[in-house]
């Protein structure tokens, strides 16, 4: 290498390493005994215990592996004394789990963080599998993991800073927001503050209605399929469709709050109905195209609407949203574009009834959940299921009432968690989420009110406020403002008595913001207050231009 070559590398070495030399903390020499010390706690099984750097901080911190019997491992993130902010936080999960879960963000903000594989591990154990004939793993993964976690994480934190933390919140969404439920339910004593996002807290009746879903999609050899095979290759290319269907309900809903922006505030004001409102895109009986709706598709998209019902009439779970039909696409129907793999039956649900609905497990997954017209091998020392059999009947049968017990947040009372113990609760939910549908969370919330607050919205909003956010999907994306801290409004809540009257939402494209308003404490909502005659221009559409009304 030449010299010229050599001092080009230097110089660019430097430019890249010397800033972060200069700012980066290193842990002192008692830091790191402290942290390593950890392994040798009373009571609790350290597996490592070292100083790792933070991607998103420059300030190192002591991280820690642990098992707790039989198969829970979680880990700690604990920043070193003078950067941590005195507070703890359980993290939450996602899906079926089955890791450890990094909140490097809240680390670098000074939270001692820590989270588990909720009893499992996803790499020998993917989707539900975990969960077959095997209660304990159930039981962990329904509740027991996070408590524990919990318990340790505390322990971990009074050892290594000396002093117990002044605040202990829980941050998470879907799978998350259900846990965050059932610690509010179940373990009222173990936060001050909970932060669950879209709640996964229905757990059984929402993936009973997943499946129930793509049955009505799959079934007559996906006849009803909203994607459409234009050149009879048996590949669903256009989804025309549901484009098409969209804009429909568009048409008919997006105005009712006033603001023309394609998002419906509240889609259940929106009262579109396929059966009349797609009249004219009805094609005639011969006809297959992605230009008009067959009976098959418009039964479908009736369904999709409607939520299941079992034959004695009992809903099992709410319908999708008006406004939420782009986001059916990838969750739910097969076309070319996911290669027929919507993520609901190869993702989350594929596998769901086969190990986590039924008290006794029906059998193994099948070969391969796209395949609608397998026959499951039902007999023989590893009968298999498919979910196509699933029936839905089953739903209130009894079957599945052990399982519910064990992974359902369905509980109103949460008198401990906001009386007794003080606590504060917020509930947030995206209404074009597709995944877990906001209106159950709209109608468990209320239940809630009633049953813990004796109704009254007034007393319920001193412990416990829903934010609905209008064109949000599953946590967070979709047309609508979706962006905002989740935790932070929590934190000043508790800590500074400041209630969250309305969050900040933002909508973000290539990095600027090009819609922001509040997301209002339900029942209240955004209503524009900004230049007369300027409702429909986006350069209005910041916060100071709206109120919750
Ligand atoms: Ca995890
Ligand atoms: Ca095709
Ligand atoms: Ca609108
Ligand atoms: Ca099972």
């Amino acid at each position: 290498m030449s010299i010229t070559r050599i001092l080009k590398a230097i110089s660019i070495l430097s430019v890249i390493a010397l800033p972060c030399l200069a700012n980066a903390q290193t842990a002192s020499l008692e830091e790191v005994a402290a942290c390593e010390n950890l392994r040798s706690i009373r009571n609790l099984t350290i597996t490592s215990a070292e100083i790792r750097a933070n991607d998103q901080s420059d300030n190192p911190y002591c991280y820690l592996r642990g098992i707790i019997s039989p198969a829970i491992h979680f880990h700690a993130q604990l920043p070193l004394k003078e950067n941590w902010n005195g507070r703890f936080l359980q993290w939450g999960d996602g899906g079926k789990d089955g890791d450890l879960d990094y909140a490097d963000h809240r680390v670098a903000e000074g939270y001692a963080v820590t989270n588990s594989n909720t009893g499992h591990d996803n790499g020998v154990e993917p989707g539900a599998s975990f969960a077959f004939n095997n209660r304990q793993a159930e039981i962990d993964f329904g509740y027991r993991a996070v408590h524990l976690t919990v318990l340790a994480g505390k322990l971990l934190v009074n050892q290594f800073y000396k002093q117990a933390p002044s605040y202990s919140y829980f941050e998470g969404c879907s799978q998350g927001g259900r846990q965050g439920l059932m610690e509010a339910q179940r373990y009222p004593n173990d936060f001050d503050g909970i932060v669950a996002g879209a709640p996964a807290f229905a757990y059984q009746a929402l993936n009973a209605s997943g499946i129930w879903n793509l049955q009505r999609i799959y079934r007559e050899n996906l006849a009803g399929n909203l994607a459409v095979d234009t050149d009879a290759n048996d590949s669903f290319d256009s989804l025309k469709l549901v484009e098409i269907l969209h804009e429909k309900v568009l048409d008919k809903c997006d105005v009712l709050d006033g603001i023309s922006d394609r998002v419906i505030d509240n889609p259940l004001n929106c009262d579109f109905d396929p059966a009349t409102d797609l009249d004219d895109l009805t094609c005639s009986s011969d006809e297959y195209s992605d230009d008009c709706f067959n009976e098959s598709q418009l039964r479908t998209i009736a369904d999709l609407y409607a939520g299941p019902i079992d034959d004695s009439g009992r809903q099992i779970y709410p319908g999708k949203a008006f406004g939420s039909e782009p986001r059916w696409v990838g969750y739910y129907i097969p076309h070319e574009g996911n290669n027929m793999s919507p993520s609901k039956l190869v993702g989350v649900a594929g596998d769901h009834m086969n190990y986590l609905f039924y008290e006794n497990d029906p059998g193994k997954t099948i070969p391969d959940v796209r395949d609608y017209n397998y026959e499951a091998k039902t007999t023989g020392p590893f009968p298999e299921f498919h979910w196509k059999d699933y029936d839905i009947n089953d739903f209130y049968s009894g079957k599945g009432d052990l399982m519910k017990s064990i992974t359902d947040a369905t509980d109103p009372d949460l008198r401990q968690f906001l009386g007794d113990r003080g606590g504060k609760l917020i509930i947030y939910h995206g209404w074009v989420d597709t995944l877990i549908v906001g209106e159950d969370t709209v109608d468990y919330f209320e239940e809630m009110v009633d049953v813990t607050f004796d109704g009254s919205f007034a007393e319920a909003n001193k412990d416990s406020r829903l934010f609905m956010a209008p064109g949000m999907g599953h946590c967070g994306g979709g047309p609508g403002p979706n962006n905002w801290d989740k935790l932070a409004p929590m934190v000043d809540w508790v800590e500074k008595g400041i209630a969250p009257d309305f969050v900040v939402a933002e909508h973000i494209t290539g990095g600027i913001v090009d819609n922001q308003r509040p997301v209002c404490a339900y029942p209240k909502q955004a209503e524009y207050i900004g230049p007369s005659n300027g409702v429909d221009d986006p350069t209005n559409w910041t916060l100071e231009n709206f109120r919750c009304e």
